[in-house]
């Protein structure tokens, strides 16, 4: 059942990673009060009895599974059993945990590498399980999948109300700057502002030719409060799997995200690709028409965000 109440307790699960701190954020502008987190110092999401004990005693009415072992290209790539191992295991415990305590409403957020690797673009949610995924990621993808799938069940089998969004790539205040494990406009904004001024080139993965999507994670957030407060009938005619896209409708080239972010930095430095590192997925542009329909719509634009992004960076160095 929807949220109907700013009594009503929340737990969201993954508080202080980028995608759930937006979300307690947009919570807690709503004017809801009622909003249960947990460090992982105080609950390990890995550990099932932990987060059985945890839902029983605490009872929230609405659970959000913001919690995921997430990375970019690289990181996906190379710790493939880190990422299907421990999406399985905290998914499954929140999940199963919060069908246990008869929760009114779970949102599960996954990713849209989700999808085939060569799936028609835009991506719609019929595509799921038709076709290969993309290799870098199709750890972390099986995960996800494993998880849309457990909600489903537990919807068609015990008439579960459990709903799973897929955002696009996103990106916004409180990401992860490093290097190594990061996604790549973070990875853009450190590299071109540590480059700036100093004539160095800076260097890019890949070919620069693959198209993604961003959203601002703002944006997101503001998704998931709308699906929360949505009624099941709406929610359930709009998503019969119970399956949303969370995007913006429209995608560039890594090229061209360099360049908008060198504009926001203020640096002109010679862009070089190292084609040693994959490029991934060609495109995965989301088709948003299921979430448009219930009247959700983006509302920061890609040179507005990274402007954001770049100063929370500037105010909150490594
Ligand atoms: O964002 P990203 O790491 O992940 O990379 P995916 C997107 C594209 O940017 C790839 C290129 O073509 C990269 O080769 N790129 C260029 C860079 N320079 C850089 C750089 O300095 N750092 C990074 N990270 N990329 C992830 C998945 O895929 O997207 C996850 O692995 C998840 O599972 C996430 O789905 C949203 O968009 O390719």
């Amino acid at each position: 059942m929807h949220l109907s109440d700013s009594t009503e307790r929340i737990f969201v699960a993954g508080h202080r990673g980028l995608v759930g701190s937006a979300i307690v954020r947009a919570l807690k502008d709503a004017g809801h009060r009622s909003i249960l987190t947990r460090t992982r110092a105080e609950l390990d999401l890995q550990d099932q009895q932990a987060v059985r004990h945890f839902l029983e005693t605490e009872r929230p009415d609405h659970v959000i599974v913001a919690a995921a072992k997430v990375g970019g290209i690289l990181a996906n790539d190379s710790y493939p059993a880190d990422f299907l191992y421990q999406n399985l295991e905290i998914q499954q415990n929140l999940i199963q945990g919060a069908f246990r305590i008869g929760v009114k409403r779970l949102i599960f957020l996954g990713s849209t590498c989700i999808y085939p690797k060569m799936a028609p673009q835009p991506l719609r949610e019929e595509s799921l399980l038709t076709g290969q995924l993309e290799p870098t990621n199709q750890w972390y993808a099986i995960a996800k999948i494993a998880g849309v799938k457990l909600c489903e069940a537990l919807r068609k089998q015990h008439g579960a109300d459990f709903v799973s969004l897929m955002p696009t790539n996103l990106y916004g205040p409180g990401d992860n700057f490093d290097l190594n494990s990061s996604h790549v406009l973070p990875a853009l904004l450190r590299k071109f502002h540590e480059a700036k001024g100093t004539g160095e080139p800076v260097t890019l993965w890949g070919t620069g030719t693959p198209k993604r999507e961003f959203l601002y994670v703002d944006d997101l957030a503001a998704a998931v409060l709308h699906v929360l407060k949505t009624p099941e009938s709406l929610l359930y005619d709009a998503a019969p799997d119970g399956l949303m896209n969370v995007g913006v409708g429209h995608d560039l080239t890594i090229a061209d995200l360099a360049s908008a972010v060198a504009a926001t930095v203020g640096a002109d430095n010679e862009i070089r690709y190292d084609t040693s590192k994959p490029d991934g997925t060609p495109r995965k542009l989301v088709a948003v028409d299921r979430l448009f329909a219930l009247g959700w719509k983006p509302e920061v634009d890609l040179k507005q965000g990274l402007k954001r992004t770049y100063d929370w960076y500037l105010a909150n160095p490594a």
